[in-house]
């Protein structure tokens, strides 16, 4: 029987996953997606209910504690953070973060063809740390129309002035080029910055060629964050799913979730 549903339920395109996940034609709102075509982003309250929150939370402190200095090591350390990477594997409550409907509306709607995960890691800087040049994640220079990237951040403590918001300059996705070509120094403040201010549970949805960074925490309390990272399909993953990919997780997930992840 077990063999059978699984036939029925095979995805053969992205367009089958997100239908089986759940997407439809209204899951983003025309007003939801002028945000992400002019601002580059979009800010969603409420996302994260109450109970999920705390599980987030504290699954997020569990394995800060038992990696210790390896923590983030299969992705990227950074001075002066706290970073978490393969998330995928790590804990369940992660599994409604990357098939989340608005979420994957607003990845195909920015990217428009075959997508995949790339990566699910954590991020909060100590205080007194955190400041990152304006940076897309992504290298090679742009034409502002085509995009292969859209990144989210899961906001598991309110993101204020004082503790390290990210901060974005809106509309600079669509500049031609890369911050280099019209910031001297990406350290320093940009004229049309915006702090994305906003409660525990929210999630910023955001092209991914937007400039943007962390800022310091200058407060004494924490700024945790999941960030959930989208490329198109035919890129390689910032952490390879189908190499790091757990029986358990695998056995756990559905068809859609799999063709998400890239390890169906
Ligand atoms: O956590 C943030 O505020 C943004 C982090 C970021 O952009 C990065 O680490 O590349």
């Amino acid at each position: 029987m077990q063999v059978q549903t699984e036939i029925t339920q095979k995805v053969e395109n992205i367009e089958e996953a997100l239908r089986q996940l759940g997407v439809t034609e209204t899951t983003l709102s025309d007003a939801e997606k002028e945000s992400l075509d002019r601002d580059g982003y979009l800010l969603v309250p409420g996302v994260i209910g109450p109970e999920w929150l705390a599980r987030l939370r504290q699954v997020y402190e569990d394995l800060m504690e038992k990696e210790g200095e390896k923590a983030g090591l299969e992705v990227h350390q950074e001075a002066g953070t706290r970073r978490l990477a393969d998330l995928i594997n790590k804990d369940e409550a992660f599994d409604g973060i990357y098939t989340h409907p608005k979420l994957l509306a607003a990845v195909y709607h920015i990217l428009k063809r075959e997508f995949k995960l790339s990566s699910l890691n954590a991020r909060d800087a100590l205080p007194g740390f955190g400041h990152q040049g304006f940076h897309a994640d992504w290298g090679e220079p742009i034409d502002g129309v085509h995009f292969s990237v859209v990144n989210s951040i899961w906001l598991l403590d309110d993101f204020t002035e004082e503790n390290g918001a990210t901060r974005v300059v809106p509309g600079a996705h669509r500049l031609p080029g890369g911050v280099k070509d019209y910031m001297e120094d990406p350290a320093a403040p940009h004229p049309n910055q915006r702090l994305i201010i906003a409660p525990a549970g929210s999630v910023g949805i955001f092209n991914a060629h937007l400039w943007h960074g962390g800022t310091t925490n200058r407060s004494q309390s924490t700024r945790r964050a999941y960030h959930c990272f989208f490329s198109s399909r035919e890129l390689p993953q910032q952490l390879n799913q189908k190499e790091y990919i757990r029986k358990k997780t695998f056995d756990r997930i559905s068809p859609a979730a799999r063709y998400i992840l890239d390890v169906e």
